[in-house]
C-alpha cells in the first residue's frame, strides 16, 4: 500500500489545503504530480454524443434535461457505423480514448446491447472506451466489462450538501451506488464534478473528500467548470474565480496523486494562461475534439498551439487496430 494514497481526507484538513497561499498550493500539488507523472504529457479523449435530449432527469446544469427550455435538438441512439466512423476520426486526431455519452437516467438492456457494439467497434479500432449512460444496475455494468469497457463516467458532480440545489431526481446514494457496481465489475471509474455552479468553496472541498474517500480513487477526475446554458436553471448564475478553479485542481491533485485530474468543459471560456496554470497544479488529462457533448469546446487547433507553447505532449495510442497487412504475426 503506498501510504500516499490516502482515503482518510477530513473537511478540515481539506479547506487548509484551499487555504494556502497560492504558490504554497501551487508548488506543493506540482510536486506530488511530478513525482508520480510526466508533467510535460496529457492524456486526449473525444466525446461524442449517441444519444442527445428529452432526458427524464432535472439536473440543473444539462442542456438536455426534457425539463428545461434549451434550444437543443433532440436525436435517437446514433446507429454503430456513425459512432464508429466518429471514433476513426477521433482516432487519426490523436485521441486515445473515445467516450460517449447518452441522455439517459438510465439504460434499458435493449439500449445496452447496441451500445455494447458500438464499444467492441472502438476497442477493435485500438482505442481505449468509455461510457457515461446514467444509473447502472450491477449486472449492466458487468455486461459492459465483459464487452471489453474500460472506462464508466459517472460524476458526483457536487457535494452531498450542495447537490439537492442541483437535482433532485436522483439522490446522491444513487451516484455512489452505481460507482460501486461499476467499480465491482472491475472497470476502471471517471468520477467527478462541476465547479462553478454557485457553491461555496466548502462544497467544492466536500466533493473531493467524497472522491478520495472512495475505497480506491476515481483512475480518472474530471472537474468541469460550468458551460452555462440557456433556458437551464444555472444560466447566469455568478462565473467562479478562474483562480479558485486552478485551486481546486490543484488540490485534487494532492488527495489523488496517481489519478488523471482532468481539465474538463467549460475550456471554451478559459484564457490560455488559465489553462497553463492547471497544467501547472496537476490537470493531465483532457477533452480534445471541437465539440463535447451538446455544447462547443476548446478548438483543435487552438489546442495544438497551445501544447506547442507550453511544450506539453498528447499521450500516443498504445495499442494497434491489426497488424500490418502481409506481414506474418509471431507469438513471442
Ligand atoms: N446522462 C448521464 C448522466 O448524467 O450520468 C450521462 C451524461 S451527462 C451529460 C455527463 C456529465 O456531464 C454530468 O454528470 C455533468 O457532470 C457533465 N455536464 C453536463 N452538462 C454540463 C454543463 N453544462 N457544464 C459542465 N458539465 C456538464
Ligand atoms: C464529464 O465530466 N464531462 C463531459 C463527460 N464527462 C461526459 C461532459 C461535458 C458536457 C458539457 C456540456 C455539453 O456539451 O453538453
Ligand atoms: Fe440527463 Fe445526464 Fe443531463 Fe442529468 S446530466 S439531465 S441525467 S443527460
Amino acid at each position: 500500500m503506498n501510504p500516499e494514497i490516502r482515503h482518510d481526507w477530513s473537511a478540515e484538513e481539506v479547506l487548509a489545503l484551499f487555504g494556502l497561499p497560492f504558490n504554497d498550493l501551487l508548488f506543493q500539488a506540482h510536486g506530488v504530480h511530478r513525482a508520480h507523472f510526466d508533467p510535460n504529457r496529457v492524456q486526449a479523449s473525444t466525446l461524442l454524443s449517441i444519444k442527445t435530449g428529452a432526458c427524464p432527469e432535472d439536473c440543473g446544469y444539462c442542456s438536455q434535461s426534457a425539463r428545461h427550455d434549451t434550444a437543443l435538438e433532440r436525436e435517437r441512439l446514433l446507429p454503430v457505423e456513425e459512432v464508429l466512423a466518429a471514433a476513426r476520426e477521433a482516432k487519426e486526431q490523436g485521441a486515445t480514448r473515445f467516450c460517449m455519452g447518452a441522455a439517459w437516467r438510465n439504460p434499458t438492456d435493449t439500449n445496452l446491447e447496441r451500445v455494447v457494439e458500438m464499444v467492441r467497434g472502438v476497442k477493435a479500432l485500438g482505442m481505449e472506451t468509455c461510457v457515461t449512460l446514467g444509473m447502472l444496475t450491477r449486472e449492466q455494468a458487468q455486461r459492459l466489462s465483459e464487452a471489453g469497457l474500460d472506462y464508466y463516467n459517472h460524476n458526483l458532480d457536487t457535494s452531498p450538501e450542495f447537490y439537492g440545489q442541483v437535482i433532485t431526481t436522483r439522490t446522491y446514494r444513487d451516484r455512489l451506488e452505481t460507482l460501486e457496481h461499476v467499480r465491482e465489475a472491475g472497470l476502471k471509474v471517471c468520477s467527478g464534478g462541476i465547479l462553478g455552479m454557485g457553491e461555496s468553496r466548502a462544497d467544492r472541498a466536500s466533493m473531493l473528500c467524497q472522491l478520495a474517500n472512495l475505497p480506491s480513487h476515481p483512475e480518472s477526475v474530471p472537474i468541469n467548470l460550468l458551460v452555462q446554458v440557456e433556458g437551464t436553471p444555472l444560466y447566469g448564475v455568478e462565473k467562479l474565480d478562474p483562480l479558485e478553479f486552478v485551486r481546486t485542481i490543484a488540490v485534487a491533485r494532492i488527495m489523488m496523486p496517481a489519478s488523471y485530474v482532468r481539465l474538463s468543459a467549460g475550456r471554451q471560456e478559459m484564457s490560455d494562461e488559465m489553462q497553463a496554470l492547471c497544467f501547472f497544479a496537476g490537470a493531465n488529462s483532457l477533452f480534445y475534439g471541437d465539440r463535447l457533448l451538446t455544447t462547443d469546446n476548446a478548438e483543435s487547433n487552438r489546442d495544438l498551439e497551445l501544447f506547442r507553447r507550453l511544450g506539453l505532449r498528447m499521450e500516443q495510442q498504445v495499442q494497434t487496430e491489426k497488424p500490418p497487412q502481409g506481414r506474418a504475426c509471431h507469438r513471442v
